[in-house]
């Protein structure tokens, strides 16, 4: 690691703050060239032990940069993983403060919910498959904490992969019967539809997804606990919403999911 205790512990305070203040900032290596991997992942963890300190709950995880037109949207080439907040779920059909944001992006995505703990390393896409209790819509709003969305794998991860909210709805459904691959997503913006895909947008398969973050999470002494969620990545690139916009997607076989953007 190249940046001590109290730097790393600074500069979660400072992301934090960024979201309660809704404020933007430069990206962590501008001023801290020198970090490194084992230092952006000791700052998202520093920033969940800081939420969790003052009262939130851990509710799940989530992996990020997993389909092509994301990597292709954002010039970056390998996933990346952060956690979920109780406080960033939006009520399905409920509303989200424009002003509680700063420029937010939203993406839709497979969410996994599990029926048992999930542990790496070796897990793959059958493991994951036997520990899902359902698959379910999910809207995911991204708010990165950086200046016009611009940073790098570096600085995206110590600021928890952009997570700012999500939204599950639609029908919860086993997955036994269900080719995830295939499953059809359309995202609309005020009635119309404007991003379009298919599971297999995300690595293939979406529980490869799940996979890789469960392994990701075992070389770290972690597990995916059971009941958590885990929101798998955007099956097409994000679109920037703005206050007024109501947005809704849908997924073939398992329903729709909403909410407005309020002024
Ligand atoms: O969920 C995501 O794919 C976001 C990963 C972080 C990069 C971004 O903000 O787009
Ligand atoms: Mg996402």
């Amino acid at each position: 690691m190249a940046l001590d205790r109290a730097t790393i512990a600074a500069l979660a305070r400072h992301l934090d703050d960024c979201v309660r203040e809704v404020r933007d900032t430069e990206k962590l290596t501008d001023r801290h060239p020198e970090m490194d991997w084992a230092d952006a992942y000791a700052i998202q963890d520093a920033w969940r032990a800081l939420a969790t300190a003052q009262g939130a709950r851990v509710v799940g995880f989530k992996a990020g940069l997993t389909s092509v037109a994301k990597i292709r949207q954002m010039g970056v080439d390998s996933p990346v993983f952060g956690f979920l907040l109780d406080r960033f779920a939006i009520p399905e059909g409920g509303e989200v403060a424009a002003s509680s944001l700063i420029h937010p992006r939203i993406e839709p995505e497979i969410a996994f919910v599990l029926k048992r703990k999930l542990e790496g390393p070796g897990v793959h896409v059958g493991a994951v498959l036997a520990a899902t209790e359902f698959v379910i819509p999910a809207i995911e709003v991204i708010d990165s904490r950086y200046r016009d969305f611009k940073f790098d794998l570096k600085s995206v991860v110590a600021d928890n992969t952009s997570a700012a909210r999500f939204a599950l709805g639609g029908q919860p459904r086993a997955v036994a019967g269900l080719d995830l691959r295939t499953l059809g997503v359309v995202l609309s913006v005020n009635g119309e539809g404007r991003a379009f895909g298919a599971g297999a947008a995300v690595l293939g398969h979406p529980a490869a997804a799940v996979a890789a973050l469960a392994n990701h999470l075992a070389a770290r002494e972690e597990a995916l606990p059971e009941g958590s969620v885990v929101l798998s990545g955007g099956v097409t690139e994000a679109l920037a919403v703005r206050a007024g916009d109501s947005v809704l997607l849908e997924v073939q076989s398992l329903g729709v999911v909403g909410f407005r953007l309020a002024a």
